[in-house]
């Protein structure tokens, strides 16, 4: 198997641990994590160190994954894939067994679909996002890059979505509204127009909580 280290070691970073083992393609190396001590544990696999270990001059692991979680608008996550793919790191697509995902669907360098999730027919997914926990995308949906679709948000069918944003838990998009990049959808939200860049909306259906 394949060995693959997680930038990060908390909440978001067990779940992929779930995905990953599940999936049975790659092994997990260990953690990044400069908040917990080098040869400590995070479900049974060692914390390595801190991100310094990724620009030695000899490579972690060919494969690395995000393991930082996106709950607010926060480029931290693209920044640091952005910068390790640079230094010639390759992101997996990390697909849970026990996610569905659509044959004609394209996903990202990077991409995470986690437990229960489902990627519907012809839908596109940028890279570094992130499918959580029983999430779905509609089919012909196209979502951008470095977003995060919290556990349980239903994208209704071609739902658009630009980079960099949050849709939170639960939150739901009627078919072909359009979203724009570093957005924020409140937990639960009701998404029945078209949502701008850095617009932050909340409540059913969704308005304008500030801009
Ligand atoms: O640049 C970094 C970095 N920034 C923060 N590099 C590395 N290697 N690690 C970093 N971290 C570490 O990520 C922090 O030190 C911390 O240990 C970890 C983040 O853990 P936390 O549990 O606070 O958040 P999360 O991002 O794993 O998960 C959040 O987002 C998920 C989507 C949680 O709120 C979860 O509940 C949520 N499901």
């Amino acid at each position: 198997m394949k060995e693959i280290v997680i930038i990060g070691a908390g909440g978001h970073a067990k779940v992929l641990i779930e995905a990953l083992e599940s999936s049975g393609e790659f092994t997990v190396k260990g953690l990044l994590d400069a908040r917990l001590q080098p040869g400590s544990r995070v479900l049974n696999y060692p914390v390595l160190g801190n991100d310094d270990l990724l620009w030695g001059a000899q490579k972690i692991s060919p494969y690395l994954a995000i393991g930082l979680g996106m709950i607010k608008i926060d480029p931290a996550r693209k920044n640091i894939f952005e910068r390790a793919r640079e230094a010639g790191y390759q992101f997996p697509v990390i697909a849970h067994a026990g996610a569905v995902v659509s044959k004609s669907a394209r996903l990202g360098e990077g991409v995470q679909v986690l437990a229960g999730a489902v990627v519907q027919a012809c839908a596109r997914i940028g890279e570094n996002t992130v499918v959580n926990t029983s999430a779905v995308v509609e089919h012909d949906c196209h979502i951008g890059a470095h977003c995060h679709l919290a556990p349980g948000a239903i994208l209704g069918g071609e739902v658009r979505v630009g980079d960099l944003t949050l849709v939170g838990l639960g939150a739901r998009i009627l078919p072909g509204i359009k979203i724009g990049s570093s957005a924020v959808l409140g937990a639960g939200s009701v998404v029945t127009r078209e949502v701008r860049d850095h617009q932050v909306v909340a409540g059913i259906p969704a308005r304008e909580m500030k801009r």
